[in-house]
């Protein structure tokens, strides 16, 4: 892709309004690039682009990005220099309750925004996938040449993405780039269902001086990367000269328990009450591990956020208070 040819580079982010949606679209505009943003509002919040809606560079469609109808005439206007796909069903426990729904938002949107791509001459599609693709009997570290075993509709549908848009790379030419994403926690994730992001509910409890619930000893580990690095990680993959279609672990490298997140807790919320012990959750992994060296490779990507300070940066958002989980 080469970006100083385009007259004006534009991008397509699908799920804008969302947790990771808002954050990469903030990173786009603070390099100066434009940005056309959709969302349908359906898990975003319109609150999430305050910043990014004040910008001239930037501009909100309420749709849905599988709506042909609605995103096709953006493709026309604007010519998209690269896509990113984060609209999406982002709850794996929905995804059994809703399958159909799973397969519509999760598969095949893709595809229609890849073909849109290919019509509309957009070289790059940038698509959020998941750690949740390997299974939980993947060696630790998941590398991408692991086979992968989802257990999920969720998974299974985020997989048969990835094959899907790597089929398109491979067909056509176009670079497809999909993001495994390991554990991503930082401000604006949505702490309101039980299976929401532990470190969102734990920090918006700890906010009201609710006791928090561990599942299990507490020992179980996570590659927690920061929403921040993970916006920067979508922003390269989008706007860098060279990539490598192909899928990308977005990980830290770094093995955290929930006992070391606490203690991390216990720190910026002195005199907390304890934290409640109750049995493991059904289908609950004790491990999760990501190698993030074919990332670093491509993009010359590593996670800059220390645990520690991103913990400390979430706890301090006050916009996880006041729900109710
Ligand atoms: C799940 C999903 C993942 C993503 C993620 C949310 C799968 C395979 N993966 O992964 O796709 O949606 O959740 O970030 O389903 N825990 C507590 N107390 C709580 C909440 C959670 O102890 O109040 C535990 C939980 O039992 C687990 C760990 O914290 O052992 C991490 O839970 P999680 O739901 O944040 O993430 P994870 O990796 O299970």
């Amino acid at each position: 892709m080469n970006l100083e040819n385009d007259m004006a580079p534009v991008f397509l982010v699908t799920g804008a309004a969302g947790f990771i949606g808002s954050h990469s679209v903030e990173w786009l505009l603070r390099q100066g690039w434009a940005v056309v943003g959709v969302d349908n509002l359906r898990t975003g919040h319109l609150d999430n682009l305050a910043d990014a809606r004040s910008s001239p560079n930037f501009s909100l469609v309420i749709a849905d990005a599988g709506d042909e109808a609605a995103i096709r005439p953006l493709f026309q206007e604007h010519h998209f220099t690269g896509v990113l796909h984060l609209a999406a069903l982002v709850s794996v426990p929905e995804s059994f309750r809703e399958p159909d729904l799973n397969y519509r938002l999760n598969l095949a949107i893709a595809d229609t925004l890849a073909r849109l791509c290919l019509e509309f001459e957009c070289k790059r599609l940038v698509f959020a996938s998941s750690a949740a693709v390997y299974g939980t009997s993947a060696a630790l570290p998941n590398r991408e040449s692991a086979f992968p075993q989802p257990q999920s509709p969720y998974a299974a549908a985020k997989l048969a993405a990835e094959v899907m848009l790597l089929g398109y790379a491979a067909s056509y030419g176009l670079e497809a780039v999909c993001l495994r994403y390991f554990n991503v926690y930082g401000p604006r994730q949505d702490p309101s269902s039980p299976y929401s992001g532990v470190l969102s509910i734990f920090t918006s409890r700890f906010q009201r001086s609710l006791p928090v619930t561990i599942y299990g000893d507490g020992e179980q580990t996570r590659d927690f990367i920061s929403v921040r690095d993970v916006a920067r990680c979508n922003g390269q993959a989008l706007t860098c000269q060279e990539v490598v279609s192909g899928r990308y672990n977005v990980c830290t490298g770094q093995a955290v328990s929930l006992k070391q997140a606490l203690a991390i807790y216990q720190e910026l919320f002195p005199g907390a009450p304890p934290a409640e012990f109750a049995p493991s959750r059904i289908g609950d992994i004790q491990h999760s591990l990501g190698d993030p060296s074919s990332l670093q490779a491509m993009l010359q990507f590593s996670a800059q956020t220390s645990f520690a300070q991103g913990l400390r940066e979430l706890a301090l958002d006050n916009r996880c208070g006041g729900l109710d989980v």
